[in-house]
């Protein structure tokens, strides 16, 4: 038997994929040949899904701890004692402390609406107890706040229109590890391809050149190429008049950024600038393929503002083929208000925000003393490491977490709820880099006794004798009134249906943003130079091509490929600290420290430093480069600056 589902994890591709079942059992997992973007094929990682899925590590039973807070020590528990001191541990702090002290802290282990983070699973639940909310800061919301204060949505073109392009920008984005997919069109464009990256990556080799800026510098970058392309006088007059607001005062601007200045502030030469401005004035279209790398920055909201700007001076936005895209996602018309039903709140409660869970565990007031952790690991992946792991071991602190294996965040769980992985759960994926809805059908019983999210909740409100029918609604009810404006039945039948994306932008692209104005930052679109203080270099911890954030951490094919934590320094700043390919070292800064081997290598420009994220602490002497990372915002939607971090790297003795 086959069944179609879909990958739930957190990469653009949304891919549609096929299980094959012999007797109950998964016996193989494959790309869906007709989804027009998957073409067949899934990725590294996912081509040993179902090693994870039968894997001997995973959690199959609720467990409860034993062992000290962060030990891992755990006893085998039924579903009825868990839930059962669950529910006492909940009455008992919503009585004391009110909801506001529990936290359901949602990751992006699963994109799904129903299991997953799109929906928020077990909202409703969390509703009805007037839990605080959870602002997934983590990922990308700085650039779609960006990006909706210049074009009025975050939903750029639609990437199959790259096939389209004559020039395109690969900006601050490895796709051929972190969204592969994409790549097809890029090629079947046989348009001229520059990488805009400070590391030369598996991508950037791929192209026909390659630009290396210093980190967090693209948004003066952008000004600059447009400075060049209006000297030329090849700005679109017509496109500007018609459809922009504020042009005039963005042309001062832009005027501003001369090539000398642009290469002072970006460390490029001012011949590539201007050669790069000139390709673009004279190549339409032109397309920009950006994602989340360049907006983890302390300016990262105004990078992706300004590079948006660009098409709209060119007028590339007006033509298939043109324009920026980021994420589709706000193209997607699901009905979520309907499935998270925050009308359910007793009272209006306060917002968390994900990136900063060191600061919301230790110094927030009123306290968290409830934290259910689902689909995510914040010891892996959030910031701040050190404080993440002080504030998860707070004997007061009372922790669930819903996993698949035992992470680095589950050695810190009261309570370990077992979860049911893709093949077994019903969802529906809205894939960000595309414009296909992707429907997930279960395709085999769970192992042991893992629940899907969805029933874990349905079960824990029965137990706290919630009697609101909403609480209790099945998973295809759920997916239904998600998918209203869609039609369900042929995205069931098919896999996947594609959406009409809306237009970009939605009515002016505006330079100049009164809304920007009102928030209290220069209306103007710009350059925010990067924050971090400090002389060190700046360390980029960007996507593995082995593993997904932490999820296949533990995998051990997958581990041995991967080798062990390296950090690339460039041949100068190694000679500069006296250090030789293969040394053990150490990067730290105020905020933590790691270990590591060094990979001394002109892939990465001087004055970088980059490490692949995604490594388990607990394989790494108890930490990774997440120690060394600040829980400090972004300038717009508060979101993370992985790569806006300093650290400094010296030789480590190893006796
Ligand atoms: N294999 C794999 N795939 C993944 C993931 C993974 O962990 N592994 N993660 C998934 C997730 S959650 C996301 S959000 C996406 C992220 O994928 P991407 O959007 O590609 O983001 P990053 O991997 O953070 O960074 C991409 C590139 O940006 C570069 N970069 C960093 N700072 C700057 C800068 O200031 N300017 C410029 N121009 N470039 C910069 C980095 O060197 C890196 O090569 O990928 C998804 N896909
Ligand atoms: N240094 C550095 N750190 C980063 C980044 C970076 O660029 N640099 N990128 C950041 C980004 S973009 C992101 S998105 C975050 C991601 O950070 P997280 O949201 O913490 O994602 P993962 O680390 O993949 O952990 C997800 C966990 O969910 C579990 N899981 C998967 N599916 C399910 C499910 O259906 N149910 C349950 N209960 N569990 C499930 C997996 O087993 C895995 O352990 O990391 C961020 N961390
Ligand atoms: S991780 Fe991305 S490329 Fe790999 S199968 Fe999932 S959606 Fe496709
Ligand atoms: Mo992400």
């Amino acid at each position: 038997m086959k069944v179609l589902g879909a990958c739930p994890l957190d990469c653009p591709d949304g891919c549609s994929w096929v299980v094959d079942v012999q007797d109950g059992k998964a016996v193989g997992l494959r790309g869906n040949k007709e989804h027009p973007v998957t073409r067949g094929a899934l990725c590294v990682k996912v081509n040993r899904y179902l090693e994870q899925v039968h894997s001997p590590e995973r959690l199959t039973r609720p467990l409860r701890r034993v062992g000290a807070k962060g030990e891992g020590r755990f006893e085998p528990i039924s579903w009825d004692e868990a839930l059962d001191e669950i529910a006492e541990r909940l009455t008992a702090i919503v009585d004391e402390h009110g909801g506001e002290a529990i936290w359901p802290f949602h990751g992006t282990g699963s994109l799904g609406y129903l299991q997953g983070l799109e929906g928020f699973s077990g909202r409703r639940f969390f509703n009805a107890l007037g839990a605080s909310l959870h602002d997934p800061t983590i990922c990308s919301i700085a650039g779609s706040t960006g990006l909706k204060y210049t074009l009025g949505t975050s939903g750029g073109m639609d990437p199959e229109d790259l096939a389209k392009s004559k020039l395109i920008l690969v900006w601050g984005t490895n796709p051929l590890s972190s969204g592969h997919h994409v790549w097809k069109f890029v090629q079947d464009s046989g348009a001229y391809t520059v990488a805009i990256d400070p590391v030369r990556t598996r991508t950037a080799e791929r192209c026909d050149e390659h630009l290396a800026p210093l980190p967090g510098t693209d948004a003066a970058l952008a000004l600059g190429l447009m400075h060049v392309i209006v000297s030329l006088d090849a700005q679109d007059d017509e496109y500007l008049a018609a459809h922009t607001e504020g042009w005039p005062e963005f042309r001062s601007r832009i005027e501003e950024y001369t090539p000398e200045r642009t290469a002072e502030i970006t460390g490029l030469p001012v011949e590539r600038i201007v050669a790069l401005g000139e390709r673009i004035a004279r190549t339409r279209p032109t397309a920009i393929r950006v994602s989340q790398g360049l907006q983890r920055h302390a300016g990262g909201g105004m990078a992706l503002r300004t590079l948006a700007c660009l098409p709209g001076v060119t007028g590339d936005w007006a033509i298939p083929g043109g324009g920026l895209h980021y994420s589709t996602s706000g193209h997607f018309q699901l009905d979520v208000p309907a499935l998270v039903r925050f009308d359910l709140l007793p009272h209006p409660v306060r917002t968390l925000s994900m990136t900063r869970m060191g600061e919301a565990l230790l110094e927030t007031t009123p306290p968290v003393k409830a934290l259910f952790v689902i689909a995510a690991n914040p010891v892996g992946s959030n910031p701040d490491q050190r404080r993440v792991i002080e504030g998860l071991s707070r004997e007061d602190l009372f922790t669930v977490v819903l996993e698949h294996f035992p992470t680095d965040t589950v050695d810190y769980a009261d309570i370990v709820l077992p979860a049911t992985m893709q093949p077994e759960h019903l969802d529906v994926i809205a894939a960000y880099g595309n414009l296909y809805l992707v429907w997930n059908e279960p395709a085999v019983a769970p192992p042991g006794e893992c629940l899907p999210t969805t029933e874990t909740f349905r079960r824990l409100a029965r137990r706290l004798g919630f009697t609101d029918p909403a609480l209790f609604e099945s998973d295809e009810e759920l997916a239904t009134q998600l998918l209203k404006q869609y039609d369900i039945d042929r995205l069931r039948a098919d896999g996947f249906l594609k959406i009409e994306p809306g237009p970009v932008p939605t009515d002016k692209l505006r330079f100049v943003s009164d809304r920007l104005a009102q928030a209290g930052h220069d209306p103007l679109a710009g350059y925010t130079p990067p924050a971090d203080p400090g002389d060190g270099l700046v360390l980029i911890s960007a996507a593995s091509h082995y593993f997904l954030n932490t999820t296949f951490g533990s995998n051990p094919e997958l581990r041995r490929r991967a080798g062990e934590p390296r950090v690339t320094l460039h041949p100068d700043d190694a000679a500069a600290r006296g250090i030789s390919d293969g040394d053990p070292i150490t990067v730290g800064n105020d905020r933590g420290r790691f270990d590591a081997v060094a990979e001394v290598s002109d892939i990465v420009r001087p004055g970088v430093a980059a490490t692949p994220k995604g490594r388990w602490a607990k394989h790494s002497g108890g930490a990774t480069a997440n120690a060394t990372v600040a829980e400090r915002d972004s300038d717009f939607g508060g979101g993370a600056v992985f790569h806006d971090n300093r650290v400094t790297i010296t030789r480590r003795t190893v006796d």
